[in-house]
């Protein structure tokens, strides 16, 4: 059945709502950055541009790197703000805009995030990376989706709620695994790997304490005191968790990596944010040109 216009929203150029991009301008292979800004930091890179959009906080550039053909595309922060562009990434591939019907044929994308994140593990440095192989929920987003609990994992999850004492008032955490053809692609030496917890905030979701108190307080020292096997908990970041959740209920593949700009056990912060950023944009890039 065709969706309604209230539903699947289009400009009046045909592009789709909050990405302003249309279906002939979206790559297989979609890098999501947080920051907008970043975006130009990704793809001043590549051989060519070949389209440039944006609208709000989300901006997106496609082009080649090295000629693998790419869109880098900025979510803004959240994971409320990863249901828009995953949503949307996935109507642009898989959706007839104009007839507003699901294609026949799957187009499967590759998402990689490429963001910054804080360290739950003393042995993580700042100025590293971490790719995550599973994603922590705490933010709660893909309760909304039904059949969401087929890509789950209700074991470590049950571990973790009852390590950490979670509290019944907050949504349930769940867990998903990133894709494993990107973390073979993408691993080497130079990473760390671990389980990405996704906060739905800065302060307080991550145990910040400036004037008013996380609850619990000890947030940090319960994720990181956690392991399920060889898991533990390496990071902690704000987007994903539902870019992996919705990526594997819509069929694709995708997997973070994160430049670590903090370690939260040691109390420190990199003296060189972009530095870090822009040589892991380029590990990247290096990387997924062999995509
Ligand atoms: C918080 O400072 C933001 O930085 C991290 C968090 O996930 C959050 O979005 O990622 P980005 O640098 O990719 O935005
Ligand atoms: N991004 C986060 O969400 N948390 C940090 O500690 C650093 C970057």
């Amino acid at each position: 059945m065709s969706k309604a216009s209230s539903e699947l929203i289009l400009n009046p150029d045909g592009s789709i709502y909050h990405c302003n991009i249309k279906p002939e301008h979206l790559a297989d292979l979609v890098i999501t950055v947080g920051d907008p800004n970043r975006v130009a930091r990704v793809s001043q890179h590549f051989d060519t541009i070949e389209h440039k959009a944006s609208k709000r906080e989300i901006i997106s550039h496609t082009g080649t790197y090295k000629g693998k053909r790419m869109t880098v595309i900025s979510t803004g922060m959240g994971t409320d703000n990863i249901d828009i562009v995953l949503s949307e990434l996935d109507a642009l591939a898989n959706i007839d805009l104009q007839r507003g019907e699901e294609k026949e044929e799957f187009r499967k994308l590759s998402i990689v995030r490429i963001g910054t994140s804080g360290a739950l593990q003393e042995d993580i440095p700042v100025d590293s990376y971490v790719i995550g192989s599973h994603g922590l929920g705490l933010d709660g987003l893909l309760h909304y989706y039904v059949g969401s609990e087929k890509v789950m994992n209700p074991a470590i999850e049950d571990a973790f709620i009852q390590h950490v004492d979670w509290s019944p008032n907050k949504a349930r955490p769940y867990v998903v695994e990133g894709s494993t053809s990107l973390f073979d692609l993408l691993s080497s030496d130079q990473t760390h790997h671990g389980i990405t917890a996704t906060a739905c905030g800065f302060y307080g979701p991550q145990g910040r304490y400036l004037r008013l108190e996380p609850n619990p307080a000890d947030i940090n020292e319960r994720l990181t005191t956690f392991s399920h096997g060889d898991f533990r908990i390496s990071n902690f970041e704000m987007e994903t968790s539902a870019i992996y959740g919705l990526a594997k209920m819509m069929g694709h593949e995708a997997l973070s990596i994160n430049a670590i700009v903090a370690n939260r056990i040691r109390g420190e912060f990199s003296k060189d944010t972009y530095a870090t950023i822009d040589q892991m944009i380029v590990y990247a890039l290096e990387k997924l040109a062999k995509l």
